[in-house]
């Protein structure tokens, strides 16, 4: 995936039409975009192949398993033609590394979660779970824009590994303070794809990113 613009769209809507037509917007204005299971369960699992024509797809099924079913699930993702995956790590190191393995490193572990709950049971043991990112060999991690200074703090426990950051627009975050806390992506959805311009929306989150740089 390139590192140009640093936004990476969450393509959460639930029609084909709608994606397509939030992709065409965008597409010059974001480096990757994040499939999860609304747009999957709505059209199909082949919408995976069908935006990674156009740019890298992250796949955030939020993968949370035993190592043999996390296997099977990443080889399935990644032969569609996904770039990455996003998977849990409070399941344990086996299954983490079973994610890195079938999808050849190319995993992003979430670590504190960025809506108000993941306060209750993410938070805690956030920093164990980057950790485990890193001796998993992981690409990156996963970090709340909502609290830029939780961004900060998980930087320094994984070293160069990769951070993207949800939670910038609808969650209440902003994007250059999650960039210059130290991620390297933002991951934005609901302030592109409900905006009536996703384009200039797209444009001006980018702007934002680079007055974090
Ligand atoms: O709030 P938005 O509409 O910008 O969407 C954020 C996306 O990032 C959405 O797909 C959600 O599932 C994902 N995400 C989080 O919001 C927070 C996390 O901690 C992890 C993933």
């Amino acid at each position: 995936m390139e590192k140009d613009k640093r936004v990476i769209l969450a393509l959460d809507v639930t029609s084909r039409s709608d994606a397509l037509r939030v992709v065409e917007a965008v597409r010059d204005h974001v480096d990757a975009i994040k499939i999860n299971w609304p747009l999957i369960l709505a059209v199909g699992p082949d919408i995976i192949r069908d935006m990674s024509k156009i740019k890298a797809v992250i796949c955030d099924m939020k993968i949370a398993d035993i190592p043999n079913t996390n296997r099977l699930i990443v080889e399935q993702t990644m032969a569609k033609g996904a770039s990455a995956v996003i998977c849990h790590g409070f399941t344990g190191e086996d299954s983490v590394k079973a994610c890195v393995d079938a999808a050849g490193g190319q995993v992003f572990v979430v670590t504190e979660m960025s809506h108000p709950g993941g306060k209750q049971f993410t938070a805690p043991v956030a920093d164990k779970l980057a950790g485990l990112a890193k001796s998993a060999g992981a690409r990156g991690i996963v970090a709340p824009a909502t609290r830029p200074e939780r961004i900060s703090d998980l930087r320094k426990i994984i070293g160069g590994l990769e951070i993207i950051s949800p939670g910038v627009g609808a969650q209440g975050g902003n994007a250059s303070d999650a960039i210059r806390a130290g991620a390297d992506y933002i991951i934005v959805g609901r302030a592109i794809y409900e905006s009536p311009d996703p384009r200039d929306a797209a444009m001006r989150l980018a702007n934002e990113v680079k007055k974090g740089l």
